[in-house]
């Protein structure tokens, strides 16, 4: 076990922005009243992040600024906090309103069931922030060292017990929510901390928050819509029809890597027990307090829980947990296996006979392109008021609680609109990429802006192949950091230069696997005349029903 980590001499510089920030204040007030300049300082930019936010700058417009001696386009990405992703339409209309008169007009699904803003400019922060408070929203503890937006499948109870398990996304959001009072006290105009006064004492956080970002996620199998595997803590539902038990525990998963840098990497979970519906909160509490307390604060690269696990042993965090918990876990139980993570798209209805119908937002941008009216249906669908919105962890759109007697009206709306299910193939249904160019600074290549001309190019070698009809998982990163999870996509591209990817193979259609670096560095011409050669051997040689993934792990890796 490695002591020598974590002397105060050698921490991070964000790690003495927390502790200095008496609870996530510092001086960000101040900083956002001063519109001298559309972006923050060093601190600012930490902190910011507890609060849901990260600035940033349109990167397309950098070198038009610095021709012109111009400060960048600075403006801010807000993420709100819906664990489970479940609004209102009331909630739906608020949230476009104030994204059209106050940000870029594009609310964005995220991978994480949530959405974001973009280009909210300084001066609109606050209108924004009190936006959502209106709706009852909020975007606390969205980004930052805390735990992150609680994820779970987002398919319909199918039984009693599934709709349990949804209720623990937010008991578990608010269980691990900081005690700081400062995202009220900052964008809210609530009462000021008196200066002198000691921040709101925190029995998980302390002053130091965690050494990095912490995500849980809870699949309800045979359903893994969340890619529980690789989360902090992916908690897998254990139940069976009218009674939910609790949750298989896997702790250390995580895909965030750096190119060049071998002591990074992604890494799957490992299960380490059964804990009952009462217990589990506390579990989750208290697995990030360990981390808290053991996780390095040293090397931010180095900071996640999965470093944590492979450096001190998962024996010792494990022993070191149930020694906090007062008891052992149990062992895991039996679960259905996975059968696929992609949406259920179209129309499920749910054991009390309600109906859910999933639609397809591609790479979660909701917008009005291509005669594919998904923005004017959404807000259609909420103006008429007869059903919810749930947003999924595949950056679609649920809509959710639809009376029998609704089911004509919603139809002719999302027709009305051209939103029909069988436009799509397969494989475009359960594309994915991140958000990338123009908005995210650490972009290495293009991510959402690309994905539908390179699904279009692979559907034209599934055509070829007569294999449309078959879906293979495809997903896009502009960088190593996974946040479109391509490390797990049967075809994963991550980007590595301008136009330029590492082609990641193997990865099954289940989401239980990690893929594997293929090509190191492809352009377009490469990667597709390589999937071309692959497709071909695959549809002449695959097993039965072998997926893609599973015939690229057998005949490549294995
Ligand atoms: Fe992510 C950083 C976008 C899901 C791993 N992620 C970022 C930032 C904030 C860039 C930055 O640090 O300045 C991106 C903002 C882009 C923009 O312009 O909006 C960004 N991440 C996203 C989203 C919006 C992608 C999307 O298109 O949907 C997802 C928001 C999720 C949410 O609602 O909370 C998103 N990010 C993920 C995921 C997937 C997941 O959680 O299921 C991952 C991989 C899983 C994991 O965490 O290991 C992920 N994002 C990262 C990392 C690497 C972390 C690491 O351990 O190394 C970074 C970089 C960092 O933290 O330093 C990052
Ligand atoms: Fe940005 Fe990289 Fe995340 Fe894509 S994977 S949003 S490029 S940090």
């Amino acid at each position: 076990m490695d002591t020598e980590i974590n002397k105060p001499e050698n921490l991070s510089d964000v790690e003495g922005m927390k502790t200095a920030s008496r609870g996530l204040r510092g001086d960000l007030s101040e900083q956002m009243e001063n519109l001298l300049t559309g972006n923050v300082n060093e601190e600012g930019k930490q902190l910011i992040k507890f609060h849901g936010s990260y600035v940033q700058d349109n990167r397309d417009r950098r070198a038009e600024r610095d021709d012109k001696k111009l400060e960048w386009a600075y403006s801010f990405m807000i993420r709100l906090r819906i664990p489970g992703g479940d609004v209102s339409a009331q909630q739906w209309l608020g949230l476009q309103e104030s994204c059209d008169d106050k940000a870029s007009g594009v609310i964005k699904i995220t991978t994480r069931q949530t959405v974001q803003f973009h280009g909210v400019v300084k001066a609109r922060m606050k209108p924004v922030m009190k936006d959502f408070d209106a709706l009852g929203l909020d975007a606390i503890s969205a980004c930052g060292d805390v735990n992150r937006n609680v994820m779970t499948g987002s398919n319909p109870a199918i039984v009693r017990f599934h709709a349990e398990v949804h209720e623990y996304a937010q008991k578990i959001s608010e269980h691990l929510l900081p005690t700081s009072k400062a995202y009220s006290e900052i964008w809210l105009d609530g009462e000021k901390l008196p200066s002198g006064h000691e921040a709101e004492e925190d029995p998980l956080y302390q002053n130091r928050y965690l050494p990095r970002k912490f995500k849980i996620a809870i699949a309800i199998p045979p359903h893994n819509d969340v890619d529980t595997f690789m989360n902090d803590v992916g908690l897998i539902a254990v139940g069976e029809g009218e009674y939910f038990e609790g949750f298989n525990v896997a702790i250390g998963g995580g895909l965030g890597a750096t190119h060049g840098n071998k002591k990074t990497y992604p890494r799957r979970s490992d299960i380490i027990g059964f804990v009952p519906k009462d217990k589990a909160l506390d579990v989750c509490w208290q697995i990030a307090a360990v981390q808290r307390d053991y996780g390095n604060r040293e090397d931010r690269k180095l900071a996640r829980l999965k470093y944590t696990l492979d450096r001190l042993g998962l024996g010792f965090f494990v022993g070191e947990l149930e020694k906090r918990l007062g008891y052992k876990m149990e062992p895991a139980r039996n679960v259905p296996a996975f059968t696929h993570r992609g949406d259920a798209f179209g129309w499920v209805q749910d054991y009390k006979g309600q109906w859910y119908y999933t639609a397809f937002v591609e790479s979660g941008r909701v917008i009005d392109e291509n005669e594919y009216n998904i923005k004017s249906a959404m807000q259609e669908i909420a103006e008429a008021n007869f059903c919810g919105f749930r947003f999924t962890g595949n950056q679609n759109v649920m809509f959710t609680y639809i009376a029998e007697k609704d089911k004509p009206k919603f139809e002719s709306i999302l027709s009305r609109h051209g939103i029909t299910i069988d436009a799509m193939n397969p494989t475009r249904r359960e594309a994915m990429a991140c958000v990338a160019l123009p908005t995210c600074p650490l972009a290495l290549a293009e991510g959402q802006r690309y994905l539908p001309e390179f699904v279009t190019k692979v559907e034209a070698l599934q055509e070829k192949y007569g294999i449309l009809s078959r879906p293979i998982t495809t997903r896009i990163t502009g960088c190593p950091n996974g946040c479109g999870r391509s490390y797990l996509a049967e075809i994963g591209l991550v980007g590595k230069n301008p136009g330029k990817y590492v082609l990641r193979l193997g990865g099954d259609y289940e989401g239980e696997r990690l893929n594997t670096v293929y090509l190191e560095e492809a352009d377009e011409t490469e990667i597709l005349s390589t999937l071309d050669n692959l497709l071909n051997k695959y549809t002449s040689n695959k097993q039965g029903t072998e997926s893609f993934g599973d015939y690229t792990q057998r005949t490549l890796f294995s």
